[in-house]
């Protein structure tokens, strides 16, 4: 990306607060997660996987092309509901004449996918001061460094941030987070290594109340959804914050690594039932050509995806676009450069 700010604008409408001037460029407002998907789908170890090749390569459709799709679209992590719509909307399509080819799939495809994920674009919205944000996931899904890249984009917003560190497992996670909470001028709220998260996290919470901050955003430990002691200590974590403000936490976001296949389907659920989740943040889409696990969380439990990492730095985070997305991971390089 050539600058740090050419999708502000996007930023501004997920989080619902006005827009620095002369950032309404739409093309370049676009331009974010697209042009760094296109990027990294355009090497070819990264390019879509070679099931999905292999339907668009079909010179005309038959009943094979449409099982290869069927199976593409499973290992590609969409699950057996998503991909069972999918197919079949596709077969009717093709029922009535409108794709007589596999490479008349893709662009069909694509666009079924995003029809099928969002009608709207995410909203992350910064409302009641300060608005309070719990990151919560498995052990290295991103969360740390999603952080990070929230607080540098809230910063450029010209919101002040404030972060707490309520990963107190290991003092290397808080150390990280502080070179990221210094990189964006962010507030770091910490304590000694082993202190209780949810005391940290309400100290968070009342450090910003008192400095007049406009945002929370709360690292967590990681858990493996399935320990429940775990699980139970988040769920104290949340009623914590809510001692600080009852209002909060205003959203919970689970951040979800694209790569990790169906198993991030019950990450969703369960941290789903520890903690209402307001929205799923899929990272490392970068660095996977399957990436479907986004549209069976979406499908299979109404999760929107708000945020999109595609990459290890700072600028590396973007609003999720459900149309950048279906075309970049269902039809490829080629139709992920067409003009809209
Ligand atoms: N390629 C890529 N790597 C990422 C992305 N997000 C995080 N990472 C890397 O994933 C690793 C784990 O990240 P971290 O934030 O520490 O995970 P946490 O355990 O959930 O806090 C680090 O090496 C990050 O740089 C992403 O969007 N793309
Ligand atoms: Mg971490």
């Amino acid at each position: 990306m050539s600058s740090a700010t050419d999708d502000a604008a996007r930023w501004a409408e997920l989080f619902g607060i006005a827009a620095p001037p002369g950032e309404e460029e739409q093309s370049t407002r676009r331009r974010g997660l697209l042009g760094r998907l296109k990027d990294s789908l355009t090497r070819p170890q990264q390019a879509i996987s070679p099931q999905l090749a292999g339907v668009f390569a079909h010179k005309l459709v038959t009943a094979d092309m449409w099982d290869e799709l069927e199976e593409a679209l499973i290992s590609a992590d969409c699950g057996m509901d998503a991909t069972l719509a999918l197919v079949e909307e596709l077969r009717e399509e093709a029922g009535q004449g409108r794709i007589v080819s596999g490479s008349e799939v893709a662009p069909a495809l694509a666009k079924a996918v995003k029809a099928m994920m969002a009608p709207e674009p995410p909203k992350l919205e910064i409302g009641d001061s300060p608005t309070v944000i719990l990151v919560v996931g498995v052990n290295g899904s991103g969360k740390t460094t999603t952080v990070g890249k929230l607080a540098h984009r809230l910063s450029e917003l010209g919101q002040r941030v404030v972060i707490g560190a309520a990963d107190t497992f290991r003092a290397a996670a808080v150390e990280q987070l502080a070179v990221w909470a210094d990189r964006s001028e962010a507030q770091l709220v910490r304590q000694a290594p082993g202190a209780d998260p949810g005391a940290v996290a309400f100290d968070a919470v009342s450090s910003a109340r008192a400095r007049g901050a406009d945002v929370v955003l709360i690292d967590t430990a990681g858990r493996l959804q399935t320990q429940r002691n775990l699980m139970e200590e988040l769920r104290k974590v949340g009623a914590v914050v809510s001692k600080a403000d009852p209002t909060a936490p205003h959203h919970t976001l689970l951040v979800l690594d694209a790569t990790t296949g169906q198993n991030g389907l019950s990450q969703a659920k369960l941290f789903g039932e520890a903690l209402p989740l307001s929205g799923v943040i899929l990272t490392k889409l970068d660095g996977t050509a399957k990436g479907g696990i986004a549209v069976a969380v979406n499908r299979e439990l109404g999760i929107p995806i708000v945020l999109a990492g595609v990459g290890e730095k700072l600028e590396d985070l973007h609003p999720f676009d459900a149309e950048a997305y279906a075309r970049a991971i269902f039809s490829g390089p080629e139709s992920a450069e067409t003009p809209r």
